[in-house]
C-alpha cells in the first residue's frame, strides 16, 4: 500500500511489482534449491514428508475440502493457486509482495480467538474448536486490492454471521473490531515503529451479518497458508482488500467505529467503509480498472466489486464518497 508522504521505509520495493517478474524469480530459486536436494531424496519420500509436515503443523487439514456454496458466481477464471499464494500483502512480514518465506515464522497452533466487548458472555476459543462449531463451506469470490490488482479465489470458511450468532452481541453493539496478532519476535515488520501495530480493521454489525461477509480458514480446498492469513482472516469481497484482515486473534463488539491501521496512518485515502467503486479515484490513481493476477489482463472495475445485489442496500447513497475509500 502506498501512502501519501513517501517515507524512507516505503521505498524497499514497489507496491506494484508485476507478479510475473516476481514469480519467475521464485521459480528460478525453487529450481536451484531442488537441484541440490533431489539426489539425496526419492520423490515419494519427499512428498510423504511434506504431507506429514502439513498435517502436524495444521490439525485442520482433514476438514478440507468443504462443500461449495454455489450462490456466489464468478465472471472470470479462478486465479492460479501459485499466483494467489505467492503475491501477497502482509505488512507484518514486510512491505513487498514477496513475504511467503517470512510468513512461515508465524506460529498458527495453538491459536486462541477471543470474542469480547458488548456480548452476552466474552469467550476465548481454540481455533480448532471454533472450526468444529462453524458451518464450513467454499465460496468463489473476487478480491480487489485498493492498489488496482485483483484475483478470484476459492475460499473456505464460514459466514461471519455465524460467529456473530455465537457471540450474542448486546443491543448496544454497533461495530465489530478485528485485531490481528502482535508478535514482533517473529514478524519483522512489527518492529517498524511507523505502523500502529497490531493490524486493526472493522465493520458495522449490519455489514458483519450480510450474507457476503465471510471468515476464511482455507483456500483452494486446503487450509489457508500463512501468507494468505492463516488460521483466520476476513473476506469482504465488496470492499477494498485492506479491509480483509489476516491473522485475526480478537473480535470485539463495540459501539465505537473502529479505526483501522491504514485509516490511522492515512485516513483521507483509506477510510472505514472502503467499498469498491470505479467512479471514485484514489487520490493518487484511478480505480476504474484492475489488473488480474495471473493473466495480467486489465478489466473494468465494478461498483461494490460486482456484489451490489447483496450489499447496495447497506449504503444510502452511491454518490457519497464517504462510502467508497
Ligand atoms: N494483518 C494483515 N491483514 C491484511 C494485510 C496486512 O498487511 N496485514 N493486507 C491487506 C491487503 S492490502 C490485501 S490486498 C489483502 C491481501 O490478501 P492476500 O495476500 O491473501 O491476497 O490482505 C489484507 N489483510
Ligand atoms: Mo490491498
Amino acid at each position: 500500500m502506498w501512502i501519501k508522504k513517501v517515507r524512507g521505509w516505503e521505498l524497499k520495493e514497489s507496491a506494484a511489482t508485476p507478479e510475473d517478474v516476481f514469480r519467475n524469480r521464485r521459480r528460478f530459486l525453487a529450481g536451484a534449491a531442488g537441484a541440490i536436494i533431489a539426489p539425496t531424496l526419492l520423490a515419494c519420500e519427499k512428498e510423504a514428508d511434506a504431507d506429514a509436515e502439513v498435517a502436524a503443523a495444521d490439525p485442520s487439514a482433514g476438514l478440507y475440502p468443504v462443500p461449495r456454496n454455489d450462490r456466489y458466481k464468478l465472471d472470470r477464471e479462478l486465479t492460479p493457486e501459485a499466483d494467489a499464494t505467492s503475491y501477497n500483502n502482509y505488512y507484518e512480514f514486510g512491505t513487498s509482495k514477496n513475504i511467503v518465506k517470512a510468513a512461515q515464522a508465524l506460529p498458527i497452533r495453538p491459536w486462541a480467538v477471543t470474542i469480547d466487548g458488548m456480548v452476552e458472555k466474552p469467550l476465548t476459543l481454540d481455533i480448532d474448536d471454533l472450526l468444529k462449531q462453524m458451518p464450513l463451506e467454499e465460496r468463489l469470490y473476487r478480491h480487489r486490492c485498493v492498489e488496482a490488482w485483483s484475483m478470484a479465489v476459492p475460499w473456505s470458511g464460514f459466514p461471519l454471521a455465524s460467529l456473530v450468532a455465537l457471540a450474542k452481541p448486546t443491543s448496544d453493539a454497533k461495530f465489530l473490531r478485528f485485531e490481528s496478532f502482535m508478535m514482533p519476535e517473529v514478524a519483522e515488520g512489527q518492529s517498524e515503529p511507523w505502523y500502529p501495530w497490531p493490524y486493526i480493521e472493522g465493520v458495522t454489525l449490519a455489514e458483519a451479518t450480510n450474507d457476503l461477509a465471510f471468515m476464511v480458514t482455507g483456500i483452494y480446498g486446503k487450509p489457508a497458508p500463512k501468507q494468505n492469513g492463516a488460521p483466520l482472516r476476513l473476506a469482504l469481497p465488496w470492499k477494498y482488500g485492506f479491509k480483509s484482515a489476516k491473522g485475526i486473534q480478537r473480535i470485539t463488539f463495540t459501539d465505537k467505529q473502529p479505526v483501522g491501521l491504514w485509516e490511522a496512518i492515512q485516513g483521507a485515502e483509506y477510510g472505514f467503509y472502503a467499498n469498491v467503486n470505479p467512479a471514485f479515484a484514489h487520490p493518487r490513481w484511478s480505480q476504474a480498472s484492475e489488473r488480474l493476477l495471473g493473466s495480467g489482463e486489465r478489466v473494468d472495475t465494478q461498483i461494490y466489486n460486482g456484489y451490489g445485489e447483496f450489499v447496495a442496500g447497506l449504503y444510502p447513497d452511491q454518490n457519497d464518497r464517504r462510502y467508497f475509500y
